[in-house]
C-alpha cells in the first residue's frame, strides 16, 4: 500500500479530562485511524478504548452537514445565510434577560471564549452556563471556599509519587483510565490504595482496601476518619497552626459521638475495622492524596462533601507537596477550560467576577461594544434555567445551546422536555442530530475536534493543543467561525476580528492573568503548560498552594460540617437507593461512542445493577427486563444481577436514550453549587409480566 498520501497529526483526546495525546492517521485527506504519540508525559503513548477508537465517529454518515430550519414541524435544509438571518432577527426581538446560552465542555477554549463574548457582548445576556453545573460545580464552589481556588491541586504525574491514594466517588480505572495508570504506578512504588464506592468497580478490584458503602454518607465517613485521626494524635499540628484557620470549630463537630467509627459504620455500612485500617494507612503515610469525582459532587450536599475532602487534607497536612492534594478529576476533555473561559453565570475568564465593578469595566473596555455588555449581575445556572422555564413561562424565551444534550444528560427529563417546549426559539449547534437538537428551531452543523486547531485545558490545568487533521464534512463550520459570522450579521464584526484560533488565544491571554504567559509556540511542546502561568518566563504551576493558599489571608479554611442524608431517602413505596453513572465504553449521551462500532459493540444498551439478595426478594432474574420507577418517571431496562452492587442500592448508566436513567433522577439541588443529586434518589423495581 502506498503511504504517499498518509500523514500523522498530533492532537489531544476529545473525551476525558485526563488529556492524553495521540496521532490521528490521515489518508487522502480523511482521518482513518489513531496511532500512539509517545512523547506526552501524561499518557506516554498509552490510550484507553475511547482514545484508541477516537477516529471512528468523525466520518460517520450521521454528521450534520448543512444548517437546518424547522418549518411546519419538519427540518428543511437551509443556507448559512438564511439560518444567520433568522437567528439574528429572532435574537434582536428578545430582551437580553429573555435569552440564555449553554456553552460546551467538548469544544476548545477559543470557542468557549467566543460564545462567552457573544452571549455577554452581542446578546447582552448574563445567563450563560454549561455542563460543569452537572459535574464539578461543587468543586468550583467548595475548593474555592477552602483554598481560594476551585481546581485540582496537584498534577497527574504527581499521583504516581504518592504513598497512599484514597479514591472515593471516582471510578478512576473506567472513567479516567490513564490516571488509573498513575495510581498503579504509585501502588508499584509501595503506596496503599484505599477505595470507597457503593459498587465493586474495576477500580475496587485494584485497591488494597475496598470499602463498600451506602450512597450519600461521605461526610459521615470523612468526619469519622478525622475523629479517629485526632483521637490518635495523627493530625499535622504544624500545618494546622501555620496554614489553616478554624480548627477548633472543626474539632467541635467531628469529635461528636455521631462520628465515632461505630456510628459511622451504622450510617455508611462500612465495618469499623475497615474504617480503622483506612484511617491509619491514610494518616500515617508520608504523603497521601485524595482522588474524587462525581460520587462526591453530585449530591444536594455536594459542596459539603468537597469541603470535607479539603478538611481531611488540611488536618493531615497533605497539601502543597508532591504526592498529596485534593485531586478533583474533571470529567469532560475541556470542562476545566470552559470554566476558565468564563462560560459560567458568575465570572468572566480566569474567575474574574461579573459583579466586580472593576472586572466588568475591564471586559467592557477591552471588548469595546459601543452599546455596552450584559449588566454586572449574576445569571442563571443550567438547572435554574430549566426551573424558570417550567415555573415562570415567558420569563426565558430563547436558548442557544452549543455542544450539549440536556434531553439525555439533565436530571428529570420530563421536567427538561417541558422546559424546552416552553421556549419560543431554540438554536442548537452540534456535530450530530441529538435528542435536544430535535426540539430546535434552527440546527447549526459544527466541525469536530479533528477538524480544528485550538486548545483545551485538562483536569490538571494543562493547556494543550488540538490540531486540524481534515476538513469538516459538507458545509459544517468551526464553532468559533459561526460566532464571528453571526456577530457580523448582528452588527458586531469589529468585536470578532479573529482570523484563526491563535488570534483568539492571544486575546484570551491578554484578559486572563492565569493564562497571560501562554502562547501557541509554548503550548506546541509535548509538556505544554499548567496554569497559573502569569508571565512568559513563568514555568507554569503543576502543584498549587505550595507556600500559601489563594485566599486573601493565605490561609486554608476548615469548615465544620454535619452529615445530612440525600433529599430523597428510601421508604416503603420506593425502598431502594438508585445511583447513576457511566461505563468505560460509552460517553455520556452517546452521540460519539454509539457511532463508534468498536465501543458500541461492548455495551450496546443500558442495564440496572441489582444485588442478588434484592433480586431474589423481588423475583428478578439476571438479564430479565424490569420496570424501574421513581416519583418522576419509569423506564424499562434489563436487570444485571451482580454481587458487585451493595444490597439496597441499584445502579444505572445514563448513556442510553432507549432506557434513560434521567427519566428517574431527582433534580433536587445543592443550595450553593446548584448541582443536581444524580447519585441518590429512591426507586422501586418491578418484574415486567412474563406474558409481555
Ligand atoms: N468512559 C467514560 N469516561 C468518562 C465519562 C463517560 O461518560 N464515559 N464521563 C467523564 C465525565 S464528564 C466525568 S464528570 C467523569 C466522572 O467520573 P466518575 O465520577 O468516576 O464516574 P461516575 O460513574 O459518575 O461515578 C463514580 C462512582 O461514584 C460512585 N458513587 C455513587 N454514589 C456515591 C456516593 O454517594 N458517594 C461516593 N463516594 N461514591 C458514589 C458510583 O458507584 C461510581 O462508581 O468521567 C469522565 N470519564
Ligand atoms: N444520571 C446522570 N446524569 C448525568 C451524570 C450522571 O452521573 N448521572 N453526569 C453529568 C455530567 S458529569 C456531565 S459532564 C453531563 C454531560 O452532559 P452533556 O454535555 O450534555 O453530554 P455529551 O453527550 O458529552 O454532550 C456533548 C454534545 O456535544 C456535541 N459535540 C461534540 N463535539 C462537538 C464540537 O466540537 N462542537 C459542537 N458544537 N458540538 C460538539 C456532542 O455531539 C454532544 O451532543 O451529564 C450529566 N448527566
Ligand atoms: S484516558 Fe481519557 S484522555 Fe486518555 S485516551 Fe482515555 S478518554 Fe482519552
Ligand atoms: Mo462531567
Amino acid at each position: 500500500m502506498s503511504t504517499m498520501n498518509m500523514k500523522y497529526v498530533q492532537t489531544t483526546c476529545p473525551y476525558c479530562g485526563t488529556g492524553c495525546t495521540f496521532n490521528l492517521v490521515v489518508k487522502d485527506g480523511k482521518v482513518v485511524g489513531v496511532a500512539p504519540y509517545h512523547r506526552s508525559p501524561v499518557n506516554e503513548g498509552k490510550l484507553c478504548p475511547k482514545g484508541t477508537y477516537a477516529h471512528e465517529f468523525i466520518n460517520s454518515p450521521d454528521r450534520l452537514t448543512t444548517p437546518l430550519i424547522k418549518k411546519d414541524g419538519k427540518f428543511v435544509e437551509a443556507s448559512w445565510d438564511e439560518a444567520y438571518e433568522l437567528i439574528a432577527k429572532k435574537f434582536k426581538s428578545f430582551k437580553p434577560d429573555e435569552m440564555a446560552c449553554l456553552a460546551s465542555a467538548r469544544v476548545s477554549n477559543e470557542e468557549n471564549y467566543a460564545m462567552m463574548k457573544f452571549a455577554r457582548g452581542v446578546m447582552k445576556t448574563r445567563h450563560i452556563d454549561h455542563c460543569a453545573r452537572l459535574c464539578h460545580a461543587s468543586t468550583v464552589a467548595g475548593l474555592a471556599a477552602a483554598f481560594g481556588s476551585g481546581a485540582m491541586t496537584n498534577s497527574i504525574l504527581d499521583i504516581a509519587q504518592s504513598k497512599c491514594c484514597f479514591i472515593l466517588g471516582s471510578n478512576t480505572f473506567e472513567q479516567h483510565p490513564l490516571i488509573g495508570r498513575k495510581v498503579m504506578q504509585a501502588k508499584m512504588n509501595g503506596a496503599k490504595i484505599i477505595y470507597a464506592d457503593p459498587r465493586r468497580t474495576p477500580t475496587a478490584k485494584q485497591a488494597d482496601l475496598y470499602m463498600q458503602f451506602r450512597s450519600g454518607s461521605d461526610v459521615a465517613i470523612l468526619n469519622g476518619m478525622m475523629q479517629e485521626i485526632i483521637r490518635n494524635g495523627w493530625e499535622d499540628k504544624e500545618f494546622i497552626a501555620n496554614r489553616t484557620k478554624d480548627f477548633e470549630k472543626l474539632k467541635e463537630v467531628v469529635m461528636k459521638p455521631t462520628y465515632s467509627l461505630e456510628n459511622v459504620s451504622k450510617i455508611s455500612g462500612i465495618p469499623v475495622a475497615q474504617l480503622k485500617q483506612a484511617t491509619e494507612w491514610f494518616a500515617k503515610a508520608d504523603s497521601a492524596c485524595i482522588l474524587y469525582s462525581m460520587g462526591i459532587t453530585q449530591h444536594t450536599v455536594g459542596v459539603d462533601n468537597v469541603k470535607s475532602c479539603a478538611n481531611i487534607q488540611m488536618v493531615t497536612g497533605n497539601l502543597g507537596k508532591p504526592g498529596c492534594g485534593v485531586n478533583a478529576l474533571r470529567g469532560q476533555n475541556n470542562v476545566q477550560g470552559a470554566c476558565d473561559m468564563g462560560a459560567l453565570p458568575v465570572v468572566f475568564t480566569g474567575y474574574q467576577k461579573v459583579i466586580d465593578e472593576a472586572a466588568h469595566k475591564k471586559f467592557a473596555d477591552a471588548w469595546g461594544f459601543p452599546d455596552g455588555i450584559a449588566e454586572a449581575k449574576n445569571g442563571y445556572e443550567v438547572t435554574t434555567m430549566m426551573d424558570v422555564l417550567t415555573a415562570k413561562p415567558g420569563e426565558l424565551k430563547c436558548m442557544y445551546i452549543m455542544g450539549e444534550n440536556p434531553m439525555i444528560s439533565d436530571p428529570d427529563l420530563t421536567h427538561v422536555e417541558h422546559a424546552m417546549k416552553n421556549l419560543e426559539f431554540l438554536v442548537v449547534q452540534d456535530i450530530f442530530m441529538t435528542e435536544t437538537a430535535n426540539l430546535a428551531d434552527v440546527v447549526l452543523p459544527a466541525a469536530c475536534y479533528a477538524e480544528k486547531d485550538g486548545t483545551q485545558t485538562s483536569t490538571e490545568r494543562r493547556v494543550q493543543m488540538w490540531r486540524k487533521a481534515q476538513d469538516p464534512p459538507g458545509q459544517a463550520k468551526l464553532d468559533w467561525v459561526i460566532f464571528c459570522e453571526l456577530a457580523a450579521k448582528m452588527g458586531y464584526a469589529k468585536q470578532f476580528p479573529w482570523k484563526s484560533a491563535e488570534d483568539i488565544f492571544t486575546e484570551i491571554a491578554k484578559v486572563t492573568p492565569s493564562y497571560a504567559g501562554m502562547n501557541y509556540a509554548r503550548l506546541n511542546k509535548p509538556e505544554a503548560a499548567h496554569w497559573p502561568c502569569p508571565t512568559a518566563d513563568h514555568p507554569g504551576t503543576p502543584i498549587l498552594h505550595g507556600a500559601k493558599f489563594a485566599n486573601p489571608d493565605g490561609l486554608g479554611v476548615l469548615t465544620p460540617l454535619e452529615w445530612k442524608p440525600p433529599a430523597e431517602v428510601p421508604d416503603a413505596e420506593y425502598p431502594f437507593i438508585l445511583t447513576t453513572g457511566r461505563c468505560i465504553w460509552q460517553w455520556h449521551t452517546g452521540t460519539m461512542t454509539r457511532r463508534s462500532p468498536h465501543l458500541e459493540a461492548e455495551e450496546p444498551t443500558g442495564w440496572i445493577e441489582i444485588n442478588p439478595e434484592d433480586a431474589k426478594a423481588l423475583g428478578i432474574k439476571d438479564k430479565e427486563m424490569v420496570r424501574a420507577i421513581t416519583r418522576r418517571g419509569q423506564v424499562e431496562v434489563g436487570a444485571r444481577v451482580t454481587p458487585d452492587i451493595m444490597k439496597g442500592v441499584m445502579f444505572m448508566p445514563f448513556h442510553y436514550a432507549e432506557c434513560p436513567a434521567n427519566r428517574l433522577t431527582n433534580n433536587a439541588l445543592d443550595p450553593i453549587a446548584k448541582i443536581p443529586e444524580f447519585k441518590a434518589c429512591s426507586v422501586k423495581v418491578e418484574k415486567i409480566a412474563e406474558a409481555k
